[in-house]
């Protein structure tokens, strides 16, 4: 990958000053740094519009921890901070990015606003709530204009834990332990379908 090998080339002082820059804004970076080796290998930015977003984002942090992919995790709002998203995005790629999760409610133009300034997929995730329970966040992030897509999740918790799982998907494509962890989660799946439809079974012959 020519973006992480771009960041492992970067004087060891550097690396300190990015990693130090990292914890500062609290992102959740998967780092390793020594005077020999350094690691800095978020390959996934989830970017949410709120702090209020968090509990639902988590869902999106467990799939990509399960999955064992770095990511790391911001809050930047497409109306309230625009200079900041911006910034998020731009460099995006060169620091290793591949994949951009993008989550916001009510008028949740952040996606939208994320995708215009990459070519890396984006995964949006409508947040529930507010005056329409999250239908407005629906169609702000799926009605994309041709050009400019937006892989648009279902509202809420199952959206975000979809995101992680599509985002592992797409970085599947090019990594096959990650392939193999795919199929073998839905192997889990579908033997634990198979258990709760025997516990069923078990449980009419009592009715
Ligand atoms: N939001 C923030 N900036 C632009 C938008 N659309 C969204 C957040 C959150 C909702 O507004 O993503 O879902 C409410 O944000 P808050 O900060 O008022 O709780």
């Amino acid at each position: 990958m020519p973006a992480a090998g771009k960041i492992a080339a970067f004087p060891v002082e550097t690396a300190y000053g990015l990693v130090a820059d990292a914890a500062n804004q609290s992102a959740f970076h998967r780092t390793s740094v020594t005077k020999e080796k350094l690691t800095m290998e978020a390959k996934v930015l989830i970017i949410m519009g709120s702090d209020s977003d968090y509990p639902v984002l988590e869902e999106t942090a467990k799939v990509l921890k399960q999955f064992g992919v770095p990511f790391a995790m911001h809050v930047s709002s497409a109306h309230r901070s625009p200079r900041k998203t911006e910034e998020l995005v731009s460099g995006a790629a060169d620091r290793g990015i591949q994949v951009f999760i993008a989550a916001a409610g009510v008028a949740a133009h952040l996606p939208g606003v994320v995708a215009a300034g990459t070519t890396l997929p984006v995964i949006g995730v409508p947040m529930g709530g507010g005056a329409l329970n999250g239908v407005d966040a629906l169609y702000s992030i799926v009605q994309m204009p041709g050009g400019i897509p937006v892989a648009s999740m279902a509202i809420g918790k199952s959206g975000a834990k979809n995101a992680g799982i599509l985002a592992v998907q797409i970085l599947a494509l090019s990594d096959q332990e990650l392939a193999k962890k795919l199929l073998s989660y839905r192997e889990q799946m579908a033997a634990e379908v198979e258990r709760k439809d025997r516990e069923l079974q078990e449980l009419l012959k009592s009715v």
